[in-house]
């Protein structure tokens, strides 16, 4: 069973992506299985195998308790860890080749919370890696590209699984923009020279602080650009993910 949780910030295209990819999988002859851990979602667009909203009521922890969204959140997640047994009998009646993880938009929830590091470390039997997602629609500038490596090397660090950086939402980013990233994925020294001329004072001395500090990491990730609207990308996902879980993790270059 190879599992993977596809995490990243809100909007970052996760449920989309959980539902093409899935597809995408089943028409190459596999049986996958899809786990909603998401207690706020009002819709999706796949049908999941698995549903935290069977176990808890968003709306209810939200109004007996007085709280507000984000809170309401953090205490709904907290409520799926209770019945996590059950989580993990419905998840093990599975037999399934895949089992992809849809995970909630507020990304601190689940890569910085206990809850979250338990269900990653506790939910599935089997080999697991994440996929990050960073929106090709935001990152094209040299301050949210280092913002967003930033931001998948802390989850990487906290949730401690083998992660794949995935480029989302290409069929939409012009293709000057993905050049761009995928350039400064390739070499530190591209960054360095459009950050020099894009950024100026401190943002500058920061983004190029990050990048340096993490491009060790960064550049031996792998960033799959993808389109969960065209499929575009899914052949190199598919391998990518063949290697990270049957063959553990990526060796760092
Ligand atoms: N053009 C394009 N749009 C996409 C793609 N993937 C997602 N989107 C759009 O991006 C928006 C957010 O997608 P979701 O899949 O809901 O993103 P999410 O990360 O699950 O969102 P939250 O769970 O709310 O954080 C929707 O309008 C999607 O239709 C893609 O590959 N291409
Ligand atoms: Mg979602």
């Amino acid at each position: 069973m190879k599992n993977v949780f596809v995490v990243g910030t809100a909007g970052s295209g996760k449920t989309t992506l959980t539902g093409a990819f899935s597809e995408w999988l089943r028409d190459q002859e596999q049986i996958v299985a899809t786990v909603n851990l998401d207690p706020a979602v009002l819709s999706l667009t796949y049908e999941p195998d698995v549903d935290v909203r069977e176990l808890v009521d968003y709306e209810r922890i939200m109004a007996t308790k007085g709280l507000g969204p984000n809170a309401g959140l953090v205490a709904s997640i907290r409520e799926v860890v209770r019945h996590m047994e059950e989580l993990r009998d419905m998840v093990a009646d599975i037999r399934a080749d895949w089992i992809i993880v849809d995970t909630p938009g507020q990304l601190e929830l689940f890569a910085f919370r206990k809850e979250g590091r338990v269900l990653a470390s506790q939910l599935l039997e089997g080999p697991k890696s994440i996929l990050f997602l960073i929106d090709s629609m935001i990152c094209g500038s040299p301050r949210n590209y280092a913002s967003s490596l930033f931001l998948a090397t802390s989850v990487q660090i906290s949730l401690g699984l083998p992660t794949l950086h995935i480029l989302t939402k290409c069929d939409a980013a012009p293709k000057r923009t993905l050049r761009r990233v995928m350039a400064w994925h390739e070499s530190e020294d591209a960054f360095e020279v459009d950050a020099g001329a894009r950024l100026s004072g401190l943002q500058v001395v920061l983004a190029r602080e990050v990048i340096q500090s993490i491009q060790h990491i960064a550049s031996s990730t792998p960033l799959i650009p993808v389109s969960a609207k065209t499929m575009d990308g899914f052949v190199e996902l598919h391998s990518a993910l063949s290697m990270v879980l049957g063959e553990g993790e990526l060796e760092l270059r």
